[in-house]
């Protein structure tokens, strides 16, 4: 944990979210910023910013989770990102993966690569 971190805090309870999912390694909740209806964040409970940060089994269960939480919205269509570094669109320094519903050609991610 991370006393200044964002995604700690949302993990302690202090900063609220819409909890998706949680288990001792692993926390998911809804984006504030959706760029689609359902756009979650699936993160390890370990501190860390970068993916390289962030032990195996943490990130196994993580990916799992993605995939659980995927299958449970019943999603066709959908991309994962994870941004690691401010050039690479990182805002957030605690590891996270994005799981963006594509519903349709309008919504989501744009053509091409992502713009977050
Ligand atoms: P990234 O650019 O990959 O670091 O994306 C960070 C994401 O985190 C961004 O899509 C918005 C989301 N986010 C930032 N602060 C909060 C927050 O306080 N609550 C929630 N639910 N999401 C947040």
């Amino acid at each position: 944990m991370s006393a200044a971190c964002i995604f700690c805090k949302i993990i302690k309870g202090d900063i609220p979210s819409f909890k998706i999912f949680e288990s001792d390694k692993t926390f998911a909740f809804l984006d504030i910023g959706p760029l689609s209806k359902g756009h979650s964040l699936i993160i390890p409970k370990h501190h860390g910013a970068k993916l390289h940060d962030i032990p195996d089994d943490q990130l196994a269960e993580v990916l799992s989770v993605t995939k659980r939480i995927a299958v449970a919205q019943g999603l066709e269509n959908y991309n994962i990102l994870q941004n690691n570094g401010r050039i690479a669109h990182q805002v957030v320094d605690h590891v996270h993966f994005h799981l963006i519903p594509k519903p349709n050609e309008t919504e989501g991610l744009g053509v091409g690569w992502p713009t977050k």
